[in-house]
């Protein structure tokens, strides 16, 4: 089936909630969905949330609430459904026959978002061998159609020629990607050089999506990254140099956001670009902390780091967006205390404070032995 995302689609998104979550917190996870439908430019124009006791063995929903849907889908002339979590190929499958239109799962909406973001050739590189590694265990069972490749999260609009390329040709296909990956990859460490990196300590902006890295980066630093109110605005990472009142000076760098449940493939093929989290010497960790759940957001940044094997570098908790809440009402446990400083890039508020505990943050660090040799110009 044609997923086509590259224009403003109009999209259905059912959100199965399943089993124990019944009674769980899935209402942010719903909203996380929608922001991350609206991120990916589609036309949200119907919403379901499903409660399953348990899963339907074939299409994960069952039949009578598929056909409510489809009629649903067929009346407001939908052109795809938003599965707000991830399927196996059959039950994607299955489902696309039993609604009648594509069906994307979270993992493809989120490679689609990467997609529709990426920049730098080495993004676009990046995003198509994620696709890529997404689509081949779902080819199977297409007839070897391979429709949801290029910009976007479906692409290939009607009337476009269809793409039939077959396992092969994928493999084929990847194999040129990461060929190219390599070559880029050595062009930046070239480019990045490692004089440069000697010279200054080095501060990652990290943090889970739209927490605010790329504002308290443009704060910081005077540039004009951008900052928008989409989920993953920020791909391709951007490093600048900041003096600081103390004359102390860094590298600062923005990096691209966190999110629950980060699509291994997305990690993997991204994994140079999470090479800044490794040649940082400390981490700014950006914290949205107007989320009743960034408590959770926090640990989640947490597991990709420790998933990437970086967690135990030095880190100052920027918790942004003070603005939008009462900031005395905020109650921070005893480890966070320590090292955090609640800011808001809006109204400037804790920007001073948050400067000062950076000073603080490299002062230490030149006191610490220095990190290990790394990937960079070596
Ligand atoms: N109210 C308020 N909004 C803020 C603040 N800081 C950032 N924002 C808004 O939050 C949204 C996300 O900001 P970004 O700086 O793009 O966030 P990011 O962490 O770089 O996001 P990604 O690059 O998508 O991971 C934007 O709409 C900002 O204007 C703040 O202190 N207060
Ligand atoms: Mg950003």
């Amino acid at each position: 089936m044609q997923k086509n995302l590259d224009t403003p689609e109009k999209a259905i998104l059912v959100y199965p909630v399943v089993g124990k979550a019944l009674f769980g917190d899935w209402q942010a996870d719903f909203d996380e969905l929608k922001e991350l439908v609206r991120s990916a430019d589609l036309d949200l124009v119907d919403e379901e949330v499903v409660f399953l006791k348990e899963v339907n063995s074939k299409t994960l929903i069952g039949k009578g609430k598929l056909e409510e849907l489809r009629g649903r889908a067929d009346a407001l002339g939908v052109d795809l459904a938003v599965l707000g979590v991830n399927a196996s190929p059959s039950k994607e499958r299955n489902l696309e026959e039993a609604l009648g239109v594509p069906v994307v799962d979270r993992t493809q909406l989120i490679l689609g978002i990467f997609a529709k973001r990426a920049r730098s050739k080495e993004g676009k590189v990046q995003v198509e061998l994620a696709q890529l590694r997404d689509l081949l265990p779902r080819l199977s069972g297409k007839g070897g159609q391979l429709s949801r490749l290029g910009g976007g999260i479906g692409t290939r609009g009607p009337g476009e020629k269809k793409l039939e390329v077959d396992r092969r040709r994928i493999g084929t296909r990847i194999h040129v990607l990461k060929q190219d990956l390599k070559q880029v990859e050595r062009h930046r460490r070239l480019q990045r050089g490692s004089g440069r990196r000697e010279a200054f300590p080095m501060l990652a902006l990290i943090g889970y999506t739209n927490a605010g890295k790329s504002s308290l980066f443009n704060m910081l630093t005077h540039a004009h990254v951008v900052a928008e109110d989409k989920l993953f605005a920020t791909l391709d990472p951007t490093v600048r140099r900041v003096r600081l009142p103390s004359a102390q000076e860094a590298l600062l760098v923005d990096t691209v956001g966190i999110i629950r449940d980060m699509p291994e493939n997305l990690l993997q093929a991204f994994r140079a670009t999470f090479e800044d989290f490794e040649q940082a010497d400390a981490y700014i960790h950006v914290v949205d902390v107007s989320q009743p759940n960034y408590r959770a957001k926090i640990e989640e940044v947490n597991d990709v780091l420790r998933k990437l094997e970086l967690l135990g570098k030095p880190v100052l908790y920027a918790l942004n967006k003070s603005d939008l809440i009462q900031p005395e009402k905020l109650r921070l446990e005893e480890d966070l205390k320590k090292q955090a400083v609640v800011i808001s890039t809006k109204t400037s508020d804790g920007i001073p404070k948050l400067i000062e505990s950076v000073e603080g943050l490299l002062e230490a660090l030149t006191k610490l032995p220095a990190p290990k040799g790394g990937a960079v110009g070596s």
